[in-house]
């Protein structure tokens, strides 16, 4: 039994595949999904399927909310969010769909992203998709921050976090800025450094980018796979 997480897909739906293939995933294992399935890439509803269907063959793949799934909910009522939205890559989305409006889209879809969480805590590592707000002193009141947030890891509350390790992404990095970090993570004398942004931006075809990245949470193993769609 292996616990893996992974983040910011966007719609990289044979990449997304073909890591979990790589990776021999199994119904023994866990996937965690730190948001952002959809937009930019070439096959958002793609992405969605796989992880439907896998949560209903009963693997277990623990899905978080990231930011565009909810500018996509919010676009459903609000034609300026829409607007924004088709602008940051849902038009990639409709497109996938085969669908012009966003109201054409099965409602299932919906639902399912409405009742995805901000926040998983587990005993060794939280994992949000963006941060967290370390500048209230309950940061897991700021669910906005969650899911938005960026450059909070100087306001770590290692008191609130008690030994846990913080997965996230939303922020993309190169391959070399994650190996750094968690070079950082596993340095016993740097006890500052109990974070690990996952986001190697699959979606964007730069220089040390464009890889979806794995961290295997039990070995603290991590690998990159290039983008194969
Ligand atoms: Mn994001």
């Amino acid at each position: 039994m292996a616990r893996y997480a992974i983040t910011d897909i966007h719609g990289c739906a044979g990449t997304f595949k073909q890591m979990l293939v790589n990776l021999h995933f199994s119904k023994n294992d866990k996937l965690y999904i730190l948001g952002d399935y959809i937009d930019r890439g070439p096959d958002s509803k793609g992405v969605l399927d796989y992880i439907l269907e896998l949560q209903e063959s009963g693997h277990q793949v623990h899905c978080l909310k990231g930011n565009h799934e909810e500018k996509m909910l919010l676009s459903r009522h609000d034609v300026n969010q829409c607007r924004n939205w088709l602008k940051w890559g849902g038009a990639e989305t409709l497109e996938s769909f085969g669908v012009e409006e966003i109201t054409d889209i099965d409602q299932k879809y919906f639902a399912w992203m409405e009742a995805l969480p901000n926040i998983i805590e587990l005993p060794d590592y939280v994992l949000v998709h963006a941060g967290l707000n370390f500048l209230v002193p309950d940061p897991t009141v700021d669910q906005y921050a969650m899911r938005w947030i960026r450059n909070w890891y100087r306001d770590i509350n290692l008191t609130w976090l008690d030994g846990r390790t913080i997965l996230h992404g939303h922020t993309p990095l190169s391959e070399e800025d994650i190996r750094e970090q968690l070079k950082n993570l596993l340095d016993e004398d740097n006890e500052r450094a109990q974070y690990l942004d996952l986001d190697n931006g699959c979606v964007y075809e730069h220089e040390g980018r464009n890889q979806l990245c794995v961290f295997n949470m039990d070995t603290k193993a991590i690998h990159f796979l290039e983008n194969c769609g």
